[in-house]
C-alpha cells in the first residue's frame, strides 16, 4: 500500500489528514477533489510536490476514477457534501456525491482489487437522549435524521454490500465531530470564531442544549492512519475522543477565550429535526488497534484553533459572506 488516493483531500478533513500523512508516513498522495464552495486549493499549500499531487475532478466520474483508482495502493474516501443545513435546503447533491459518487468508486476498487477506506459520520446512528448514559458503538442500529446523515448511512451499507457480496477489501470509520484548522466558516465553530472576529455575536441553534462529541482532525488522521495499517476488513471503527460538551458550552468558552463577555451570544431559529446528542465509545478502537488520541485538552486546542483563524483571514474571507447569506436566507 504504498500510493494512497484520497477523496475529498482539498476539504477540512481531508487535507488535515494529507498534511498528518505527509509528516508521519511515508505515502505518495494522490489528492481527488472537485473543489466545490468547500474545497480549498490553499489548504494543501506548503506540502511537497514530490508527495501530493491535487486532480481535481468529481468522485462520480468514472472514467476518471477508474484511471486513478488503477495506480493507488489504498483508496481513503473523505469526499462528500458534509453539512446537514445545506443538505435541508437542496439535497439533491448530497444524493449524487454521497452515493452515488461513493457508488462510482467502489466499481473502481472492485475491477482493480484495490483497498478501501470509507469515512463516515456517527450521524448515522441517529441521536441519544440528554439523559442516556448510553453511546454509540459499531452495533448500534442505523437511524439517520437528516438527508445528509441518510446518504452517508447509505453509503456506508454500499461499503458493506461490496465487502460482503464481493470481496472487496474495505474498512469503515464513523468519527464524531471534528475541529481543528482549516474547517468551512459554516461550521458551528469557525462561525462563533470568524464572527466575534468581525465584531459579529455568535448564533446558537435553539437552547444551545444538544451535545456533540468533538474531537480534533489530527487525532481523526491518526487514526484512519491506524485503520489503514491495521484495520480487519469489513470491520467498522468508532472514532471519537470523550469530547462532549452542549452548544452552549462551546460559545461560552469561544467567548472567553476571545474576551467576550459570556452572554455576548444570540439565539437563533433551531434546526428542523436538529439531533440532541452524540457520543461515541471508542472501545474496539482502542483495544483493538491501540489507538489514543494525542489532544486531551478541547480548550487547549479550541485556542490553538482561535488563533489558526486570527493567523488565516485570507484562507477564511473569502467563503464568509456567501456562507453568512445562505445562514440569513434559513433564518439562522
Ligand atoms: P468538507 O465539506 O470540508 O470537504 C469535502 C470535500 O469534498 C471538499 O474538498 C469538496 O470539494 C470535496 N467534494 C465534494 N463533492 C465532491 C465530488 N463530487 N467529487 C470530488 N470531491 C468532492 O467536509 P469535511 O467536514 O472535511 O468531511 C469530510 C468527510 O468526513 C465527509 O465524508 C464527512 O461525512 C466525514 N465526517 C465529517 C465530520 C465533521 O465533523 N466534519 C465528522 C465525521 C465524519
Ligand atoms: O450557527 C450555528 N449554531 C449552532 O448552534 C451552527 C452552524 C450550528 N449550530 C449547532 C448545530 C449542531 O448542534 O452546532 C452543532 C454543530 O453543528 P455543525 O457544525 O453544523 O455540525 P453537525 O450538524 O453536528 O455535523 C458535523 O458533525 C458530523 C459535520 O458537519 C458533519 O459532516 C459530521 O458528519
Amino acid at each position: 500500500m504504498s500510493g494512497l488516493l484520497v477523496t475529498g483531500g482539498a476539504g477540512f478533513i481531508g487535507s488535515n489528514f494529507v498534511h498528518y500523512a505527509v509528516a508521519h508516513t511515508d505515502h505518495q498522495i494522490v489528492v481527488l477533489d472537485k473543489l466545490t464552495y468547500a474545497g480549498e486549493r490553499a489548504s494543501l499549500s506548503g506540502l511537497p510536490e514530490e508527495r501530493v499531487r491535487l486532480v481535481v475532478g468529481d468522485i462520480a466520474d468514472a472514467e476518471l476514477v477508474d484511471a486513478l483508482v488503477a495506480d493507488a495502493g489504498a483508496v481513503v474516501h473523505y469526499a462528500a457534501e458534509s453539512h446537514n443545513d445545506n443538505s435541508l435546503t437542496d439535497p439533491s447533491p448530497f444524493v449524487q456525491t454521497n452515493v452515488v459518487g461513493t457508488f462510482t468508486l467502489l466499481e473502481a476498487a472492485r475491477r482493480h482489487g484495490t483497498r478501501f477506506h470509507h469515512i463516515s459520520t456517527d450521524e448515522v446512528y441517529g441521536d441519544l437522549a440528554l439523559d442516556d448514559p448510553g453511546k454509540f458503538t459499531p452495533e448500534t442500529p442505523y437511524n439517520p435524521s437528516s438527508p445528509y446523515s441518510a446518504t452517508k448511512a447509505g453509503s456506508d451499507l454500499l461499503v458493506r454490500a461490496w465487502v460482503r457480496s464481493f470481496g472487496l477489501e474495505a474498512t469503515i470509520s464513523n468519527c464524531s465531530n471534528n475541529y481543528g484548522p482549516r474547517q468551512h466558516v459554516e461550521k458551528f465553530i469557525p462561525r462563533q470564531i470568524t464572527n466575534v472576529i468581525d465584531g459579529v455575536r455568535p448564533r446558537l441553534y435553539g437552547a444551545g442544549e444538544n451535545v456533540r462529541d468533538w474531537i480534533h482532525a489530527d487525532d481523526h488522521s491518526s487514526a484512519v492512519l491506524r485503520i489503514l495499517e491495521a484495520g480487519r476488513t469489513g470491520e467498522t471503527y468508532l472514532i471519537g475522543a470523550d469530547g462532549e460538551r452542549n452548544n452552549l458550552e462551546v460559545v461560552q468558552t469561544i467567548l472567553r477565550l476571545m474576551g467576550q463577555e459570556p452572554d455576548a451570544f444570540d439565539h437563533v431559529t433551531d434546526r428542523p429535526g436538529h439531533d440532541l446528542r452524540y457520543a461515541i465509545d471508542a472501545t474496539k478502537l482502542r483495544e483493538e488497534l491501540g489507538w489514543e488520541p494525542g489532544y486531551r485538552d478541547f480548550e487547549a486546542g479550541l485556542a490553538d484553533t482561535i488563533a489558526w483563524y486570527r493567523e488565516n483571514e485570507a484562507w477564511w474571507r473569502p467563503q464568509k459572506a456567501e456562507a453568512e447569506a445562505r445562514y440569513a436566507a434559513a433564518g439562522h
